[in-house]
């Protein structure tokens, strides 16, 4: 990589890497199999690319480095600012806000600070990084400031920024303090994307009503003549490399080997997530529990798995919720249940992407119910996954997932008795009626694949930043 600088840049709190140890004691540093990195890492390669981002221990300091052709720039983080920046401001006050507050955010002056200080950082790791004219793409609700800092300190940048979340209502979003840095932190990009059109549209609405800047559609024009624009960019998973891989002859048998270790069942549901309060697992687990108690399914027959990936646990609402899953699955068995029959198996692990592939394969109904979510790559994984067009899609309608996989058995988690309606017609259903609705799906999911989101997000940056720059 012959030089220091590069011409293209992500910009991210995590890097796309996990440190390992090797037999011999010495330290590697293998890539995270992340959608976002698999997609990137053609432009990476074509542009001698660089990832600035945390990598994920307290306290150290390291010096860049390659790893499988990408250069990653490593920002360092104190435990300190990993609670206050991440853990609180991050994850307790921007996360439950923007999804809805279906759990109360929390807002702290001092994480607030944190945030500023934290995204200064990363901004300054980016632009000491950055080519002149180079493209930067920052990513996420973590680095939000990033834009604007980055264009004061380098004005000559083309400054793409994705929010892989929702972006709220705008009467939710004015209850935070900080919501005119926020905005034009964000306003310091030249193209801002969202994962749905209502996102981009509350995004532009605030800036009308707070700045009282100029907006013309998805365009807004700053006091200096400069233009910001905002749009969809619905993210999606490489739909062909999981197909790829729920063929594969070594996933197939894993697949029937999770299905007989169930016992065998008929049919087979499934629940995967992020353990997060935002995803609905107790709704769905509460549904499914109901469908039982009432006889409308046989647990003899009809098992549901549920596997959620630990995640963000220092975070106090999340300890909360895994109580909560933990004493609600553990009623649902105990009261309906038999020897060797819970009806619910739950999981709380993070499996590899073949495992997933296996359980995708194996299940007959996926629920997938978020209260809020920006887009879930889970119900666009497990339609990758089925090769035969069977299988049926539960999917709430509050995810960004829903705008485009209208097929899917749309639901809404907060009403139980729905829910229950729906998981027992995807359970029910005409073979045909699911055959029709999964072809639908798939087509979709292999016509909208990460590489196009990727590429569709990187012309128009690429279009807008030479239209700023007067090129076109
Ligand atoms: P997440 O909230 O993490 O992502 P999602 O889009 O569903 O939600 O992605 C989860 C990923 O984790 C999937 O790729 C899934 O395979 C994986 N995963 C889940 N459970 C797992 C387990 N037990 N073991 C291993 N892997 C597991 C955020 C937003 C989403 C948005 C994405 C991408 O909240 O709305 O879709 O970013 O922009």
């Amino acid at each position: 990589m012959g030089t220091d600088k590069a011409s293209f840049l992500v910009v991210a709190n995590r890097l796309p890497v996990d440190r390992v140890e090797l037999p011999d004691g010495s330290v590697s540093w293998r890539t995270s199999p992340g959608g976002l990195v698999t997609a990137l890492e053609p432009v990476m390669r074509a542009h001698e690319g660089a990832w600035v981002g945390w990598h994920g221990a307290p306290d150290e300091e390291l010096e860049p480095f390659e790893e499988g052709g990408i250069l990653l720039v490593p920002v360092p983080l104190s435990e300190g600012e990993i609670a206050e920046y991440y853990e609180g401001f991050s994850n307790a006050t921007l996360w439950p806000l923007y999804h809805d507050v279906v759990a109360p955010p929390e807002f702290h002056r001092e994480w607030w600070d944190a945030y500023v200080k934290v995204n200064r950082r990363f901004a300054e790791r980016a632009a000491a990084v950055a080519d002149e004219g180079a493209t930067v793409w920052v990513q996420d609700y973590q680095l939000q400031l990033v834009p604007q800092m980055l264009r004061e300190a380098r004005p000559d940048l083309k400054i793409g920024f994705f929010l892989h979340i929702p972006f709220p209502p705008t009467e939710l979003f004015q209850q935070l303090p900080w919501r005119t840095e926020i905005i034009k932190g964000l306003l310091g990009a030249d193209l801002i994307g969202f994962q749905v059109p209502g996102g981009a549209q509350n995004f532009v609405r605030l800036v009308r009503q707070r700045l009282k800047m100029e907006t013309s559609r998805d365009r807004v024009t700053l006091p200096n003549g400069r233009v910001a624009t905002a749009r969809a960019y619905p993210i999606s998973i490489d739909a062909k490399a999981f197909n790829e891989l729920a063929r594969r002859p070594d996933v197939q048998a894993r697949s029937a080997e999770i299905r007989a270790d169930l016992g065998n069942p008929k049919t087979l549901f499934l629940g995967v997530d992020r353990l997060d309060y935002t995803k609905g697992i107790k709704q769905r687990i509460r549904a499914f529990g109901e469908l039982v108690a009432e006889g409308r399914i046989d647990p003899e027959e009809t098992v549901f798995l549920q596997v959620a990936t630990p995640s963000r646990e220092r975070v106090d609402q999340y300890k909360l919720l895994r109580d909560e899953i933990d004493q609600l699955v553990g009623r649902i068995n105990g009261d309906l249940g038999t020897i060797g029959n819970p009806p619910i198996t739950y999981l709380h692990a993070s499996f590899p992407r073949e495992e997933m592939a296996a359980m995708y394969a194996a299940a007959d109904v996926m629920v997938v119910t978020p209260l809020r979510d920006g887009m879930n790559l889970v119900a666009k994984e497990y339609v990758a996954c089925r090769d035969g067009n069977n299988g049926a899609l539960v999917l709430s309608e509050f995810t960004g997932a829903a705008k485009e996989m209208r097929q899917a058995y749309q639901v809404n988690p907060y009403d139980i008795n729905g829910l229950k309606a729906s998981m027992e017609l995807a359970l029910r259903d005409a073979a045909s009626n699911k055959a029709r609705r999964m072809r639908a799906l798939r087509k979709t999911v292999f016509e909208r694949d990460i590489n196009r989101w990727a590429s569709s997000f990187l012309n128009d940056l690429d279009e807008v930043g030479r239209a700023r720059d007067g090129a076109v």
